[in-house]
């Protein structure tokens, strides 16, 4: 494959833009070689600009559930934009968004919508915060809810449950509120919150965790936690930014059978487009200015062309949700089976795992249930083989601590030309 105009992108780009890309991830660090620049995008497909063809397992980390340049998300979003793009005032879409997920989830009473994740989960921990008076908050290591200043957390020296700040630039006036504990560990969260003098606000977690790779929460686990907070007057908030409609038409909560106090969501509720969204019980909900005292806004929050966006991705997964998520589910089973026999074959340890159209893999001896397991990957390993993956035409997520998504346009013969070459892969690396 010829990268050339990427390379040349890339180093005109880094002139202008820090690192050359909006995103760290998008820089390949973990991976090494160039990142490349994307033309289009048409199914299950990437173009990049040297006019390579890859198949996309990436689906912009997430959203593209329904694959590249869906017609009905389209239609939509291009009808709306007829009408303006934006107006700051409400909109009827943002009505039609919100009864569709309230549909979809009964313990989500309101919900507002936001431009990211991120601010999805910065404002569900404020008004948890704002709901129970508390400062504290708890958050399991390995778990990524955006880049806010509560959550750039990493584990506090010795055996002190506390975070450090993650990043300069976040001061440790506000970490020091954020305690840390071990994903599947409910003896590490019972110790947070024995640490917290004045009691904890929220509990916020990956109810199946994308960015340690893919590791979901053994159920006993979430039944533990939900009973612990409910004791402690403790909010419980699902991060389903990732997991929202892509485990399940119902993410996490169609999984398991837990249901949290909050509910964050990104990425698959924008169809693509910008969207972030946090909701649950009312009496929390309620507390958000201009209703209750808890300030949160946003100028393009609720956006029309995006609420647009979102509504045709929502219904057309709850139209065909029956003949949908069966067939995802398949194929990430498929390629898991697929990937494990290729690395049985060339003598290499790999674990996968998949629910839904999420699926994962981790070059590691043991099975992996934390981000202690996790870091334990032969990271060298995955980098060789994201590469030559890359140049066989597989687009996938540039980090081992990432997640993969299958999408509709996929199908068993694409799945099976990907086991094929990662069967030749596997064999170099
Ligand atoms: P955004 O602010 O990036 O829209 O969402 C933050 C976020 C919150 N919660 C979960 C569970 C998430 O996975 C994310 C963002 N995910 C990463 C990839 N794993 C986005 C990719 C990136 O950072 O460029």
């Amino acid at each position: 494959m010829n990268f050339t105009n990427s390379i040349n992108a890339y180093s005109e780009a880094k002139e202008y833009i820090p690192g050359g890309v909006d995103s760290p991830v998008r820089a390949f660090k973990s991976v090494g070689g160039t990142p490349i620049f994307i033309e289009k995008g048409e199914g299950a497909h990437l173009i990049d600009i040297d006019g390579n063809r890859y198949i996309d397992f990436v689906q912009s980390w997430g959203p593209l559930v329904l694959g590249h340049g869906d017609k009905n998300i389209e239609n939509a979003a291009i009808k709306a934009v007829k009408n303006g793009l934006s107006f700051g005032a409400p909109t009827l879409q943002e009505t039609t968004l919100a009864k569709k997920v309230n549909s979809l989830f009964p313990n989500i009473d309101k919900i507002r919508f936001v431009s990211s994740g991120t601010e999805a989960t910065m404002s569900a921990i404020r008004v948890a915060r704002g709901f129970t008076g508390r400062d504290d908050i708890i958050k399991f290591e390995g778990c990524y809810h955006g880049h806010s200043d509560s959550l750039l957390v990493k584990a506090g020296s010795g055996a002190t449950t506390f975070g450090n700040p993650s990043s300069p630039g976040v001061p440790e006036g506000i970490t020091k509120h954020t305690l840390l504990a071990n994903y599947n560990d409910i003896d590490s969260v019972k110790k947070c919150f024995e640490a917290s003098k004045d009691g904890v606000a929220c509990v916020i977690i990956e109810p199946i965790a994308g960015n340690m790779g893919f590791v979901p929460a053994k159920e006993e686990f979430l039944k533990e936690l939900r009973e612990l907070c409910t004791k402690n007057g403790t909010v419980l908030i699902f991060d389903e930014v990732m997991s929202g409609f892509r485990a399940s038409l119902r993410g996490a909560q169609g999984v398991y059978e837990v249901k949290p106090d909050l509910v964050t969501f990104g990425k698959v509720i924008g169809g693509g487009m910008p969207v972030g969204a946090f909701g649950g019980k009312e009496e929390i909900m309620n507390k958000l200015s201009p209703e209750g005292p808890v300030y949160q806004a946003g100028t393009l929050s609720g956006n029309p062309v995006a609420m647009s966006a979102g509504i045709a991705s929502l219904e057309y997964l709850v139209e065909n949700e029956k003949e949908i998520y069966p067939k995802l589910e398949a194929l990430a089973k498929r390629l898991c089976e697929g990937l494990e026999d290729a690395a049985k074959e060339a003598g290499i340890a790999l674990q996968t795992g998949y629910i839904g159209s999420m699926f994962g893999f981790f070059f590691n001896e043991y099975k992996v249930f934390n981000f202690e397991d996790a870091l334990k990957s032969n990271t060298d390993r995955f980098a060789k083989f994201h590469q030559k993956m890359l140049q066989k035409g597989v687009y996938l997520a540039c980090s081992q601590f990432e997640t993969g998504f299958i999408s509709t346009p996929m199908d068993e013969k694409m799945i099976d030309e990907v086991i094929e070459k990662a069967k030749e892969v596997m064999k170099e690396i």
